[in-house]
C-alpha cells in the first residue's frame, strides 16, 4: 500500500504531543474555546498529530448537522451566516462556522470574521468561527475543511455552516460533504441566473434569493423557479427569499434546513459520518493516482501512454488497468 504521507511534502511538525490528544479530546468535548482552537489548527494545517487526533475524535461525530452556504460572490452569504447565527443562539442552539476563501475581492464584502465580530458573537461560547484561506493547506482546501468539520462536531455544536463561493471546484468539493446544501442568489449581481447554472443549481437542497428588501428580488425568483422547472429537479427544491440584513425570511430558512437535514437515506449520525470519510476517501485516492502519474520514471504509466499514443487502448481503459493493479 501506498502512504499518502509518503507521497507528499512532509507534514508540519507538530507542538501537540501524542500524550496530549487525549486530554485535548476531554476539553474540546467539554466545550473549551482554546482546546477547540488548538484541535482546529492541527487538523487544518494536516500537522504530524492530525491523523491521531482525528482517529481520536471518530467516536464523537454525527451530531451535528453541516449546511453549506454556497453561492456567487456578493450574494449575502457571510451577512446571512450573520443572521442564522442569531437566530439559532436565540433558540439555544450552537453554531460552529467554515468559511473557505472568504471576501472574495470582487464584492469587497466583509470577511466573515469581521462580521460575526460586529454583533460580537465572538463573545459567545455558543459560536465558534474560522476562516481557510485558499492556499497553505495540505492535501487541499477541501480535506482541511472536512476535518475541521470533524473538529467541530466533536465539540458538540449543533448545526455547522460552511461558507464557499460558488465558483470553483474545490467550492463544489465543499458542497459535497454538506448535509444540506443552500444555493444563495441575489438581485443586482448582474447575470445571476447564469452564474447558477455553473453546476450550482443542480446541488442545492435549498434556494434562497438574498436581499429580500431589494429592487428585482422577486424577477430573480421567479427566474430561479423557470430554471428549476425546466430541468425537472429529482424532488422540487424549496425557494425561500431573505433579507439577511434585517433576518427577515430567516427563521423558514432555518426550520426548511433542519426540516431536510433529518429526512431522507442521507440524514442521521451515522450516514453524515460516512459522507465526509466517503469524500475523504475518495480524495486520497486520487491524489496517490495523479501522483502515480505524475512520476517521471514509471515504466507502468509510460507503457499505458504509448498504448494510449498508438490508439490501442482508451485512455479510460488505460485508467481501469492502472487501478487494477
Ligand atoms: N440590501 C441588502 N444588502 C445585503 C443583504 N445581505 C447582504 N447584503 C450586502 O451585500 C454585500 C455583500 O455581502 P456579503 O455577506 O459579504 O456577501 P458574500 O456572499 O459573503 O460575499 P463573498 O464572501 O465576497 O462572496 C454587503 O455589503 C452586505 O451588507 C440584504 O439582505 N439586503
Ligand atoms: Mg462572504
Amino acid at each position: 500500500m501506498d502512504d499518502v504521507t509518503q507521497l507528499g511534502p512532509p507534514p508540519p511538525r507538530s507542538t501537540l504531543k501524542l500524550e496530549a490528544i487525549p486530554d485535548l479530546v476531554h476539553r474540546l468535548r467539554a466545550g473549551e474555546r482554546r482546546a477547540i482552537a488548538a484541535a482546529v489548527t492541527e487538523l487544518e494545517k494536516l500537522s504530524t498529530s492530525a491523523p491521531p487526533l482525528l482517529e481520536a475524535l471518530q467516536p464523537y461525530l454525527g451530531k451535528a448537522l453541516v449546511v453549506g452556504f454556497t453561492g456567487p460572490p456578493g450574494a449575502g452569504k457571510s451577512t446571512l451566516v450573520n443572521s442564522v447565527i442569531s437566530h439559532v443562539r436565540s433558540q439555544g442552539g450552537t453554531v460552529g462556522v467554515i468559511a473557505v476563501d472568504p471576501s472574495s475581492p470582487i464584492s469587497g464584502g466583509a470577511i466573515l470574521g469581521d462580521r460575526i465580530r460586529m454583533t460580537a458573537a465572538l463573545d459567545d461560547d455558543g459560536v465558534f468561527v474560522r476562516s481557510l484561506a485558499s492556499r497553505g493547506y495540505l492535501g487541499g482546501l477541501s480535506p482541511a475543511a472536512v476535518r475541521v468539520i470533524d473538529a467541530l462536531d466533536a465539540a458538540g455544536f449543533d448545526l455547522i455552516l460552511l461558507e464557499t463561493v460558488g465558483t470553483g471546484q474545490s467550492e463544489m468539493d465543499v458542497a459535497e460533504v454538506a448535509d444540506v446544501r443552500v444555493v444563495i442568489s441575489a438581485p443586482g449581481l448582474g447575470d445571476d441566473i447564469q452564474a447558477m447554472k455553473s453546476g450550482l443549481l443542480e446541488i442545492a437542497d435549498i434556494l434562497v434569493v438574498n436581499k429580500g428588501d431589494r429592487e428585482g428580488a422577486e424577477l430573480t425568483l421567479q427566474q430561479l423557479l423557470g430554471a428549476l422547472s425546466i430541468r425537472s429537479m429529482r424532488t422540487p427544491v424549496p425557494v425561500l427569499k431573505t433579507t439577511a440584513t434585517t433576518g427577515e425570511g430567516v427563521p423558514e430558512l432555518v426550520k426548511t434546513m433542519q426540516e431536510i437535514g433529518q429526512r431522507g437515506a442521507g440524514a442521521g449520525p451515522m450516514a453524515r459520518r460516512r459522507r465526509r470519510a466517503r469524500y475523504l476517501i475518495a480524495r486520497a485516492a486520487a491524489d496517490i493516482v495523479a501522483r502515480r502519474v505524475k512520476e517521471d520514471s514509471n515504466r507502468e504509466i509510460d507503457g499505458l501512454s504509448d498504448e494510449v499514443l498508438s490508439g490501442r487502448v482508451s485512455p479510460d481503459v488505460a485508467a481501469r488497468k492502472l487501478l487494477s493493479k
